[in-house]
């Protein structure tokens, strides 16, 4: 059984990633690494890592033999525009150091995922396609396209078989997310169920592509078992579920909990960062190269939201 290490293991995404890995190949055999501590579970292995340590990452590696490895870790969008020079450094430097210390340590497979963040206000932003104008204009995104473009180089140049998908806003329930401009989904969930008025700091109409939770573990998995002769591209396909607007949410929301009320505010960094990303993506080349299909619409993620959230409310 391989080793995998998995980076921002307490995050949103890598918390639930951690435990569908464990899954698969045995609690054992994932080490889980953070700066923040991640609530210990049956057995889970923890071990404190800044992905901006490069002599610890590599001697974890080297310790545990590590064959895989998931790279979470990241600031997102919000978050890095309040702090741009951090933002840079964990985005780049860190993913500079998982893939160098894979390719020294001959790790077969790393994922590093990108984001609709990596698309910009000169960007087709209906039906985006695969290929096209990447001029981002917020940090996270220019860290993002930048991510992009150093994955496939580690491909074509240093042999390290690196793989990626460009995820939109990721709807879950056990880990809240933190400082992404696509958080306002789980906000509005948290809120309906706590019988709580929320104002939304995008607008109504504001079009953003979204995933539940499964599909995203479901990609990323899916790719990295996907064999490498039939990927045309390695890094950074788009994949998206559906696409959302806060008013269509709110609605779908309401349809089971009438009494919610949603106000609608522009906060204008985030309502800039929603605007110049794109409103729908055309994800055919991950569907055509490595059977790419989500299995959740806006209305069985609004189901599924509204049984499991009330269970970890407190989390929120
Ligand atoms: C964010 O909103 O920053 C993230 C993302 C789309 O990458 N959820």
């Amino acid at each position: 059984m391989s080793t995998i290490l998995v980076t921002g293991a307490s995050g949103q995404i890598g918390s639930e990633l951690v435990r569908e890995l464990q899954q698969r190949v045995g609690i054992s055999s994932v080490i889980s690494t953070d700066i923040k501590p991640l609530p210990l579970e049956n057995g889970t292995i923890f071990k404190k890592l800044d992905v901006l340590d490069r002599r610890k990452f590599e001697e974890l590696v080297r310790e545990y033999h590590v064959e895989e490895i998931y790279h979470l870790a990241a600031i997102l969008s919000a978050a890095a525009e309040k702090n741009p020079i951090l933002a840079w450094n964990i985005n780049m430097t860190g993913t500079l150091n998982v893939l160098d210390v894979a390719r020294v340590c001959g790790v077969s497979k790393v994922f590093i995922p990108s984001s609709i963040a990596a698309f910009g206000p000169s960007t087709p932003l209906d039906h985006t396609p695969q290929t096209t104008i990447q001029r981002p204009n917020a940090i996270y995104g220019i860290t993002k396209v930048a991510g992009e473009l150093l994955g496939d180089y580690y491909v074509e140049k240093m042999g390290v078989d690196c793989r990626g998908v460009r995820y939109p806003g990721i709807i879950s329930y056990l880990t809240p997310p933190g400082g992404g401009t696509t958080d306002y989904a789980i906000d509005m969930f948290v809120s309906a169920l706590r019988k709580e008025p929320y104002t939304c700091y995008l607008s109504p109409d504001t079009s953003l592509d979204m995933m539940y939770m499964p599909d995203a573990l479901r990609a990323c998995i899916q790719l990295m078992d996907a064999d490498s002769t039939s990927l045309l591209h390695h890094n950074a396909f788009n994949v998206t579920a559906f696409q959302l607007t806060p008013a269509r949410l709110a609605a779908a929301i309401q349809e089971y909990i009438p009494s919610f009320v949603c106000a609608f505010e522009s906060d204008p960094v985030r309502q800039a960062i929603a605007d110049s990303w794109p409103n729908s993506m055309d994800d055919q080349a991950a569907r055509t190269e490595w059977g790419w299909e989500p299995r959740f619409d806006l209305d069985s993620m609004v189901q599924d939201m509204l049984q499991q959230l009330p269970a970890h409310l407190s989390l929120f």
